[in-house]
């Protein structure tokens, strides 16, 4: 099944072909996945803009147009690094280098939207998986075994 326009009858395009704009909604800012959309939230072209999921890695101007993205959603577990320009200074214009690290959670309804101002200006992405902090949590048996044989030998000392 191809997952795209026309599957649910829900795609922007209305009866006969007439376009349907329509704003976004929470429910788009989900997933588990990152979503990088054409327009804030809010927008009534919202429907209409172009939308991509990204992975663990490294995305720039061949993977989303430069300059455009304009909402996000970050799902828990991941990190987003985003750059205004890359090394070889790409982007539309010649404002400064610009980064902002992201830590979802999070729904970024509109990058124009304070505390962000980071709107139309995004070049390259860097996104990462954050690592399992319960991994090294697990409960040490092997040190509370070492600690009872321990505490029997003192015990057994005492009685002796
Ligand atoms: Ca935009």
């Amino acid at each position: 099944m191809t997952f795209g326009h026309n599957v649910f009858g829900i795609n922007g395009y209305g009866i006969g072909n007439h376009i349907f704009r329509a704003a976004g909604t929470l429910d788009d800012f989900t997933g588990d996945k990152v979503k990088v959309f054409q327009h804030c939230m809010g927008d009534e072209n919202f429907s209409e803009g172009w939308v991509r999921e990204f992975d663990e890695g490294e995305y720039s101007t061949t993977d989303f147009p430069n300059d455009d993205a304009s909402a996000l959603w970050i799902p828990e577990g991941y990190t987003v690094v985003a750059y205004r320009h890359d090394s070889q200074g790409t982007g539309s214009d010649h404002q400064d280098e610009k980064v902002e690290t992201w830590v979802g959670p999070l729904a970024i309804e509109c990058l124009a939207d304070a505390p962000y101002d980071f709107n139309d200006d995004i070049t390259r992405l860097s996104i990462s998986l954050t690592e399992d902090p319960s991994e090294d949590e697990g409960t040490n048996w092997k040190g509370i075994g070492m600690m009872a044989g321990l505490g029997a030998i003192v015990i057994f000392g005492l009685m002796g």
